[in-house]
């Protein structure tokens, strides 16, 4: 066996080629060679199908030489802050307890930086709380009362996220709880209907810089204190300059199981393409749900979607069953396009 030294001395390094860096001394896979033969990119952003404006905003400002994470924190802050989308920020669903409570995280590809906050309470803004904690703060993740007193020092002002709407979708969802309570049935139906979701946003300059940010309410009616992928490094989105960037919207604790975001840059860095990559990150999704979630024709009931970019801006949006789009701006301008798929929506089991 030869040591570091050893290995480093007798030059091995250079004598492997270009599989072989620096990264394969510290153990830590080379990116492909098709990866680093092309240091120039084509910039393109990528995410869930409700950052359409976003991910227009987010494109204008990195071809204007915006930093590629404060661009998706721009375009994710539009969901954010919109109190019709009731998955995110302002207006987002709340708890069982009707307490709005939110996760996001982000990552920085160029300085290999992470930042994360779960739990998040009164602040419309994760996104920018997590990035808040990147910046200015020798840790990645703050949670709960601590994460919200964070930022309020460091100037974020608090306000009521609970929309009159949102609370009135609680209420209904409150009165069909139980028929022992103590609460009136109300008379509409108790389905709430997501036309949108949380938000990930991933993006690539021209240079191949990369960033990745995730940011959402979580589950309607949660467990209070429950965290979900969002604001998980790995499972909610994922970003090494060397490879690429990935990140989830869907079921938080199918992506948590698989830690998704990091297999799916870890299946860009084997070589595969981003369609590639998140189609075989929805396979391990399925490999890894439980049986109780599973259908009798052993498709799951879940719902999962994945959105990756490369660092030579080739991308892509996958879905576990047809159906959902992603949200995609390069230079033919922002669309919404299919994702690949893993099953047809007829193959969807209904729920017992
Ligand atoms: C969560 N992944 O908290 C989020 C929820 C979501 O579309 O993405 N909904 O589990």
């Amino acid at each position: 066996m030869l040591s570091r030294r050893d290995f480093l001395a007798t030059g091995a390094t250079a004598a492997a080629g270009l599989a072989l860096g620096p990264d394969s001394v510290s153990g830590v896979p080379a990116p492909v060679a098709h990866l680093r033969a092309r240091p120039l990119a084509r910039p393109v952003v990528v995410a869930s199908s409700n950052g359409l404006r976003g991910v227009k905003v987010a494109y204008d400002q990195i071809v204007a030489g915006t930093d590629t994470l404060d661009a998706i924190i721009a375009g994710v802050n539009i969901q954010e802050l919109d109190p019709e989308d009731q998955s995110v920020g302002l207006g987002g669903l709340p708890n069982e307890d009707g307490v709005v409570q939110l996760d996001a995280s982000c990552m920085h590809g160029p300085t290999k930086r992470a930042g994360a906050v779960g739990c998040l309470e009164d602040i419309a803004t994760p996104s920018l709380v997590a990035k808040a904690i990147m910046d200015y703060t020798d840790h990645i993740m703050l949670v709960g009362a601590d994460a919200r007193r964070f930022a309020i020092r460091m100037g974020f002002t608090p306000q009521n996220l609970l929309t009159e709407k949102s609370r009135q979708d609680w209420l209904r969802w409150k009165s069909r709880l139980n028929p022992n309570d103590f609460w009136l049935d109300h008379d509409d139906d108790v389905r709430i209907r997501f036309s949108t979701g949380t938000i990930n946003m991933n993006a690539v300059n021209a240079n191949g810089d990369l960033s990745s940010v995730t940011t959402t309410s979580g589950m309607a009616w949660k467990v209070p204190g429950r965290v979900g992928d969002s604001p998980i490094i790995g499972a909610g989105q994922y970003c090494d300059n060397a490879v690429g960037a990935a990140g989830s919207t869907g079921r938080g604790e199918s992506n948590i199981m698989t830690c998704g975001a990091f297999l799916c840059v870890e299946f860009m860095r084997q070589g595969l393409s981003p369609e590639q990559a998140v189609l075989r990150t929805m396979e391990r999704v399925v490999a890894t749900t439980q049986s109780k979630l599973m259908g009798p024709n052993g498709r799951p009931h879940v719902d999962l979607q994945f959105y990756a970019v490369s660092r030579d801006g080739r991308f892509a949006g996958g879905s576990l069953y047809e159906g959902p789009g992603y949200a995609v701006c390069d230079d033919q301008g922002p669309r919404v396009a299919p994702c690949v798929y893993l099953f047809k929506a007829s193959e969807r089991p209904r729920r017992g």
